[in-house]
């Protein structure tokens, strides 16, 4: 399903014979400027059709605004009438958090309403909401954002000119086609405080210039939140281009626990079994369209799911570790926080000290499956005893053992890893159990089948060294134990053994 999707979103664009190819042309639109199809925003292979915004579509924009004095009825901003802001109940004297979904999305569907009403009740911020026809064909809806992202720069180019509202205030939250969408309207102003883009998508803009997509020029401090990244050749709709200072890739960016594509995902998701959203208060109509969604845009629209969250700070914050890449990451290489090793909590309660003009960082995060998406990460390290047995291919598992229970079995190596005597050995796991203070932990280990004769009738086994097992929680704290002995793990007889503290 998801793949048909894609399919008929890239048929979209090609079947619509009045898009252009390498030649350029320009349309001026009034009061935004003029827009050329050529240049940075044609390329052979990224942007190989192209098509120019269409005028006509600022009679459908709306700026609705909401503020703690009108929380549901909302107010329209029109930015070429100044007078609906000053005559609204606009703030000049408070932030500004302005909302803009993306493509065949709504802004009154219930995720961006429950959004304006989540910042409302944390914040005492004006919230913009943005309404555009974000509608099929791609290639039209982001030759459209590109109008929108003028028309929205207008508003606050000038509200600075006429009142002084200083653009630094304003926070632009984008998801997908939105938060490329979002890139231009900080573009288009000196100088937005902040820009969030969450999943920025990536057809059409990944490998692009920074004047077509969404880059830390566009503000202050650029974070995205990354749940789907790829590209249409594995059907994921974010991308895997860092676009931001910050850029946060949540269970390594691409594939996230609990989503399930295709229908089994769709009926997950219907009867409320599976997927991002809670979908009990919403009608019929709107559940089944929903429910399509987390079918086929499950990873890409859990970064909504997991920034809505992060709005209540009474809540538990996703905290992310800043990593050079990945693979770093999952072997436990950056999993405290420290002067050289930085840290911040993901979406709303973002550090921005650590946005720095000129650099790039990734920072990764472990969450859940749903909500509550936080989770508190284990680092379980420990060195196989030297000279001790050969090297081995397997499966090794861990269950950490707390004073409040004991946790799911994780499998340790996502991996094949050759266990070698002597070595060192780090891995990562999450929970959102309470497991309380951590008192044992017990390992489980399966080597890999091999038909060798040799192989298949002799004893596999590792050997943990003393003192070496060392458990580091994210919450800074840390334990070793100190095992009576030299732990032997078994395979075949899937030997539990129990550490002690
Ligand atoms: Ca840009």
């Amino acid at each position: 399903m998801r793949s048909a999707v894609v399919l008929a979103v890239v048929f979209g664009v090609v079947v619509c014979c009045c898009f252009r190819t390498a030649q350029s042309a320009q349309v001026t639109c009034s009061g935004l400027g003029s827009f050329a199809d050529g240049g940075d925003f044609f390329h052979i292979l990224n942007r190989p059709i192209q098509t120019l915004p269409n005028c006509a579509q600022v009679s459908s924009f709306k700026l609705h605004l909401n503020t703690r004095l009108n929380p549901e009825a909302t107010q329209i901003l029109d930015p070429f009438d100044v007078s609906t802001v000053t005559g609204s109940n606009f703030d000049f004297a408070k932030d500004t958090k302005v909302l803009v979904h993306g493509f065949t999305d709504n802004y009154a569907w219930p995720w961006w309403a429950d959004t304006k009403t989540a910042l409302l009740n944390e914040l005492d911020v004006n919230v913009i909401r943005v309404e555009w026809a974000a509608l099929p064909p791609l290639i039209q809806a982001a030759a459209n954002a590109r109008l929108l992202g003028a028309y929205v720069a207008k508003l606050f180019n000038d509200l600075q000119a006429t009142s002084n509202y200083d653009p630094v205030r304003v926070h632009l939250i984008g998801h997908s086609l939105g938060a490329q969408l979002v890139g231009y309207i900080g573009e288009r102003v000196n100088k937005i405080g902040r820009i969030t883009g969450i999943d920025p998508a990536g057809l059409y803009f990944t490998n692009m210039p920074v004047s077509v997509r969404l880059d830390p020029t566009d503000a202050r401090v650029v974070d995205t939140i990354n749940t789907d990244s790829g590209s249409l050749i594995n059907f994921a709709f974010g991308t895997v281009q860092p676009m931001g200072h910050l850029n946060f890739y949540v269970n390594g960016g691409s594939n996230q626990p609990g989503c399930t594509s295709g229908a089994s995902g769709f009926f997950g998701s219907l009867f409320g079994s599976g997927g991002s959203f809670n979908t009990s208060a919403y009608d019929i109509l709107a559940t089944v369209t929903q429910s399509g969604y987390n079918a086929v845009m499950c990873n890409h629209y859990r970064a909504l799911a997991l920034f809505q969250e992060t709005i209540r700070s009474n809540r538990c914050q996703l905290k992310s570790y800043e990593c050079p890449n990945l693979q770093q990451y999952e072997h436990g290489d950056c999993f405290t926080c420290s002067d050289s090793r930085k840290c911040s909590n993901l979406g709303l309660h973002l550090d921005t000290s650590l946005a720095e003009p000129t650099v790039q960082k990734n920072l990764y995060a472990v969450t859940s499956d749903r909500s509550p998406y936080c989770t508190t990460t284990y680092r379980i390290g420990f060195t196989l005893k030297s000279g001790a047995g050969r090297q081995e291919q397997g499966d090794l598992f861990a269950i950490l053992h707390g004073s409040r229970g004991r946790s799911t079995k994780f499998q340790l190596n996502k991996e094949e890893v050759e266990f070698t005597p002597g070595a060192q050995y780090a891995f990562l796991v999450s929970t959102n159990q309470d497991l309380g203070p951590l008192l044992s932990v017990t390992f489980e280990w399966n080597a890999a089948f091999s038909v060798l004769p040799s192989e298949f009738l002799r004893r596999h086994y590792l050997i943990i060294g003393g003192r070496q097992l060392q458990v580091i929680l994210s919450t800074g704290q840390s334990h070793v134990f100190q095992f009576r002995e030299e732990q032997l793990i078994e395979e075949r007889e899937h030997s539990a053994i129990s550490s002690t503290v």
